[in-house]
């Protein structure tokens, strides 16, 4: 097994022991009343539009005329390409061209695909900020002389929109990030001397914290979305976390945050694969997990977790990549993510003057039409009572009184026109919740039989509430 591989598992299985000796209590998020009565918009939203638009957007995978790929994230194009800040900066600020009225675009969007709330980014690790900011030269307010944070919340907010902040501790533009202090996090000039001599990363953080303050502030945000730590660079070491969390809970008490301050198993981090994802989190490190790029096979019981994903294989616009999920894939996604008791933070890249890209459009608009008529099963539902069924997930949902309801999402619709499960409590109907037509029940001890009309209502997944 290569060397990488021995020294992930080792940590791996470090990681699993540490946690082994941490108590449970320590271990599990604490449901403090405090806690639960944060984060029950966010559990009962389900699913999110996350927003990657910077600089890059204007590039689009594209640098010097070439196409730097057709896969993978192309916000991280100055990466990629290795460029310094100041030909970057040459490169990409022409082409970043905001629209008037593109974030009423965005905010339309998400509610017609049914989202419920929008995190997006302020700063990327480009380090260019989007809002107006008195601590900086390299923000939307010095360079186009307009406060595109506030353009996209007041759409937002207009919506009925929850807004999240995600924002990158990571900075490829900031002549005090020393880059050389981490083996593992991305910067363009990794390898190379710095170019402007010694570098204080100190002063990097006072100025990373008196931006955060400033965004936490000046704008009404319900989520703030970190990103991102390694191993060898985290939490109080790398950005002074613990301060970070604090004046961003001091600014907004009621504000939820996620783990990527950290990355420790305390942190629900124990690599730096995408599956090295624990299903625990000491809320001192963050409200909730994010998986990225897929889902957690049983989900993570226990702990709030959102898995975050791309629509093709780049968070930030490109013009090279075609490579669309399906909108059964899409879908599908979403009912397995909830049935799973998790949040679906799905990714659009608008292009450098904010507009979005056709293909983007019609995904959202399609999950949208299966959400108006089956969004019930997943807003305010919580995991599956049993393991996933061979026809399609399943979600649940407690109901004035007390009583719980059932959703059968069916995926593929029985050639013998019945579904048998053995529910929770003593079913009394069931219906499917897009036509409201009844259906039959069978009887037989604690087995339920449904039986089903010939065709499937709707090809992607078809749901029936069982009461
Ligand atoms: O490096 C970033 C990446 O560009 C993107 O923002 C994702 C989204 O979660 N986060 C980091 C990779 O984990």
């Amino acid at each position: 097994m290569p060397n990488i591989q021995n020294k992930l598992s080792l940590l791996l299985a470090a990681g699993i022991s540490i946690l082994s000796t941490l108590s449970p209590a320590t271990l599990r998020a604490e449901s403090t009343p405090e806690r639960d009565t944060r984060m029950q918009w966010w559990r009962e939203a389900r699913f999110g539009m996350f927003v990657h638009w910077g600089l890059y957007s204007g590039l689009a995978g594209t640098w010097e005329g070439k196409p730097v790929g057709t896969q993978g994230g192309m916000e991280w194009i100055q990466q990629r390409v290795k460029a310094d800040t100041d030909t970057y900066a040459k490169a990409a600020i022409p082409l970043f061209k905001p629209k008037p009225g593109f974030a009423t675009e965005w905010a339309a969007l998400a509610r017609e695909a049914g989202c419920k709330y929008v995190v997006f980014t302020t700063k990327h690790h480009e380090g260019f900020a989007l809002h107006d900011s008195k601590v900086s030269e390299y923000d939307a307010g010095s360079v186009l002389h307009r406060d595109l944070v506030k353009e996209i919340v007041t759409a937002l907010k207009k919506e009925g929109l929850r807004v999240g902040f995600y924002h990158s501790v990571i900075d490829w533009h900031h002549d005090q990030y020393e880059y050389q202090k981490s083996k593992q996090l991305p910067h363009p000039l990794i390898g190379k001397p710095y170019p402007n001599g010694t570098r204080d990363h100190s002063l990097y953080l006072d100025y990373l914290h008196a931006e955060v303050k400033e965004l936490a502030t000046a704008y009404p945000v319900d989520v703030l979305w970190w990103d991102y730590s390694a191993l060898d660079f985290q939490g109080d070491a790398a950005w002074r976390a613990t301060d970070l969390m604090k004046l961003v809970r001091k600014a907004r008490p009621s504000i939820i945050m996620n783990n990527r301050l950290y990355r420790s198993p305390e942190a629900g981090w124990a690599s730096m694969a995408t599956e090295g994802y624990l299903p625990h989190i000491d809320p001192a490190y963050g409200d909730f997990i994010t998986p990225e790029q897929h889902i957690p096979d049983t989900g993570m019981p226990g702990v709030d977790w959102e898995t975050c994903m791309t629509l093709n294989t780049t968070w930030g616009y490109s013009d090279h990549d075609h490579a669309w999920k399906s909108d059964e894939t899409l879908i599908r996604n979403l009912i397995d993510i909830a049935s799973k008791g998790g949040n679906y933070l799905l990714n659009i890249g608008p292009k450098g003057d904010g507009s979005v890209p056709p293909e983007t459009v019609k995904s959202m608009k399609a999950i949208g039409t299966w959400m108006h008529l089956n969004g019930e099963s997943i807003y305010g539902s919580t995991a599956s009572p049993f393991d996933k069924p061979a026809w399609g997930r399943c979600t649940q949902k407690k109901v004035a009184g007390g009583a719980t309801r059932l959703y059968l999402h069916v995926f593929d619709w029985p050639k013998d026109g019945k579904i048998t499960i053995k529910a929770p409590f003593k079913p009394t109907g069931a219906r499917l919740i897009a036509s409201g037509v009844r259906l039959k029940l069978e009887k037989d001890g604690d087995q339920t039989t449904i039986l089903l009309p010939p065709t499937a209502p709707d090809p992607i997944a078809s749901v029936i509430r069982l009461e």
